[in-house]
């Protein structure tokens, strides 16, 4: 197996992630999203992550995760009912569409690019909507969807590295403290092993990216 993506990519670190709690034999390629035809054929959107399977290719995080989740179920990272599942994928739903996507918007600060008065604020206030949602759906006995760590714990935290990053920079608003207990469940989350050596890449990643952008 074969996974492409690169360490900013948060996208890219949630299957990192999951692929090593599993303890999947994976090599990980550093890869730029792209879209040259010869990359397109492989990612239909262009995109990262990039899965390479003995069967073929396969993008989209969260198809990604159910087929590691299918074919590799040694280690779980779902509950057993389906109704559990469900609550689980709801809630990375949930992240994806309403608190990852509107903080996505002001991802150019990164790149020193100018953020649209209107995007900053429609950013915010959607946001802050999403933060809502997610409150009414999180639990952290002691993890994020209850005793067992799950995909949405991958999924929610490396979706925060980013958010959040986006969002302290650009409103000085720290979505952590939004909800109570979302900052003890990121920093318990941080301080996994697995969790460390990937944060270690994405931080020095980030920081490249600074340095480059001035
Ligand atoms: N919906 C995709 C999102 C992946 C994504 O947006 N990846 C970014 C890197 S973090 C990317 O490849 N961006 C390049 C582009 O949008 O063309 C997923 O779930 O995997």
């Amino acid at each position: 197996m074969k996974l492409y993506g690169f360490a900013m990519s948060n996208y890219y670190n949630m299957v990192k992630h999951a692929v090593l709690e599993k303890g999947i034999a994976c090599e990980f390629i550093n890869t730029r999203s792209s879209q040259d035809p010869e990359f397109l054929a492989k990612s239909p959107m262009g995109k990262v992550p990039l899965l390479e399977t003995e069967h073929g290719f396969l993008t989209e995080t969260n198809v990604i995760l159910d087929y590691l989740e299918e074919c590799y179920p040694a280690v779980k990272l779902l509950p057993e009912s389906c109704f559990a599942r469900a609550k689980v994928r709801q809630l990375m739903k949930t992240q994806e569409l309403y608190v990852e996507a509107p903080s996505h918007e002001l991802v150019g600060v990164l790149f020193k690019r100018e953020i649209p008065a209107h995007v900053e604020v429609a950013s915010q206030l959607n946001a802050r909507k999403g933060l809502a949602a997610l409150g009414r759906l999180v639990n952290f006995k002691p993890w994020i969807c209850g005793e067992q760590l799950t995909t949405a714990d991958i999924f929610v935290f490396y979706s925060f590295t980013l958010s959040n990053r986006l969002t302290q920079q650009v409103y000085n608003w720290d979505m952590l403290k939004e909800i109570p207990g979302l900052n003890n469940w990121y920093q318990r989350f941080a301080e996994l092993e697995i969790t460390q050596g990937i944060l270690a890449e994405n931080t020095a990643a980030a920081a490249e990216l600074a340095a480059r952008v001035g």
